[in-house]
């Protein structure tokens, strides 16, 4: 049997994260901690599960400002004007040295005793009363993270973990899935026999990839336990142009329908063949077929984009599932940091090719060298052109949907359906680039 996976999840670490930052003791913290993430927490196993997320000691995290809790003598005396409970001698006449040296401790008398225990009950009942208003704080917090926030949260980047040898290497695997186009058909008869599509043969493609994504995961040369499977857009084909109206075999509001549960099933099965993975990072960009405009908008692009309420969808059919995070694009581009490496997505419809003979990298080199203005990124990943093409820094994706009218129309090279496969090495970068074919 595989171990499942581990209750240490991002979110739980979170949890444990800001609990500790309101304790000032470790054994408090523990209890609450264990009560919040409902199962029992040792120092041990909170040590390495910190160690191994790359964090901070849980000790480091205590809330240690010892001038923000007076103690309790100056704290509590305000507050209860009762006598003081050891009277000290008069030190009217002693010189300052022997008033440094300590006074001998003199017996505590019954009623210091009682003094003592009230203000510790008093201490204990304000930070319990303190703590439970901090749980409270922090699940409304969660709340509205999730209902609001939860989408427009820039990803966390990937770090490296620590593995307990050093006979693999550390990898995120990186799958790019864009231009399905599930509610387009291609006819045989008008493509030279060269491809068939439609909604069944869709959904077989789309389990298939998740099969073939799970199977490049079974390489034992590679630890992975993040993983980046990013939904570029296109996947969808709409009523872009009016033969589509005619064409299409579903509208584009059956093709989101269609979206929402086979992504989702692609995602689920994902997650259950790949027991490794701690993380599954899916950035989200719209594609220009996804638009629900005549024309594509450009400031108001993801908001007049079909595509987008699939992905929304998506994120909260995904809400509570920890391993999962979605990052929606605002605009063109999401930003991922993996291992330190700069990651950049989009459909990659900005940018214009004519069929020159440099190919699309000229006119994509040129596009991103203005968009970023310099700054390193080290992968572009994008799809739209139908065509698989490993530039080294620039990826681009393959279709789903395979050779159609429209590729016999511009004379496209033919390509087999499908769609690109990647690593990224932990201390290299990108490597075992390759096609998932459908
Ligand atoms: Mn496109």
């Amino acid at each position: 049997m595989t171990p499942g996976p581990s209750r240490w999840t991002p979110e739980n670490i979170r949890k444990a994260q800001a609990i500790l930052e309101t304790c000032d003791r470790m054994d408090v913290a523990l209890e609450l901690i264990s009560q919040e993430l409902r199962f029992p927490v040792t120092r041990q196993a909170i040590d390495s599960a910190f160690r191994d997320a790359g964090l901070p000691t849980p000790f480091q995290h205590l809330r240690r400002r010892p001038s923000a809790i007076p103690p309790i003598e100056q704290r509590d005396t305000e507050r209860m004007p009762v006598a003081p409970a050891v009277e000290l001698p008069d030190d009217s006449g002693t010189t300052a040295a022997s008033a440094a040296s300590p006074a001998p401790a003199p017996e505590p008398s019954p009623s210091a005793t009682e003094l003592q225990a009230h203000r510790l009950r008093l201490r204990v009942s304000d930070l319990e009363a303190r703590n439970k208003r901090l749980l409270e704080e922090l699940a409304a917090k969660e709340d509205e993270l999730s209902a609001f926030k939860i989408l427009d949260r820039p990803p966390r980047p990937i770090e490296s973990w620590s593995m307990p040898s050093d006979k693999q290497r550390k990898a995120v695997p990186v799958l790019l899935c864009s231009d399905w186009h599930v509610g387009e058909e291609v006819d045989p008869a008008k493509v030279n026999g060269l491809n068939e599509y439609n909604t069944e043969i869709a959904a077989r493609c789309i389990d298939r990839l998740a099969e073939g994504f799970a199977w490049m995961l079974h390489d034992p040369r590679f630890d992975c336990r993040a993983a980046v499977i990013a939904l570029l857009g296109d996947l969808m084909t709409g009523y872009l142009h009016p033969e589509l109206v005619e064409s299409n075999t579903l509208s584009p509001q059956e093709e989101q329908l269609f979206l929402v549960d086979k992504l989702e099933a692609f995602l689920r099965k994902i997650l259950a063949t790949c027991p490794t993975l701690e993380r599954v990072i899916v950035p989200c960009c719209s594609g220009n077929h996804g638009r629900a405009t005549d024309k594509q908008r450009v400031s108001t692009r993801e908001q007049n984009s079909h595509e987008q309420v699939v992905y929304q969808t998506l994120a909260r059919l995904f809400r509570d599932e920890p391993r999962v995070e979605f990052h929606i694009a605002a605009g063109e581009w999401v930003e991922l940091d993996v291992f330190g490496f700069t990651m950049a997505f989009t459909h990659g419809d900005s940018f214009r090719y004519g069929g020159g003979v440099g190919g699309i990298s000229i006119p994509i080199r040129r596009g991103i060298a203005r968009q970023f203005q310099g700054r390193k990124i080290h992968q572009f990943c994008m799809g739209h052109f139908h065509t698989r093409q490993d530039y080294g820094d620039i990826q681009i994706n393959g279709s789903m949907i395979g050779y159609s009218c429209y590729s016999m129309h511009v004379h496209a090279p033919y390509e087999d359906r499908q769609q690109s496969f990647f690593l990224v090495d932990s201390e290299r970068g990108k490597c075992i680039s390759a096609p998932i074919w459908l």
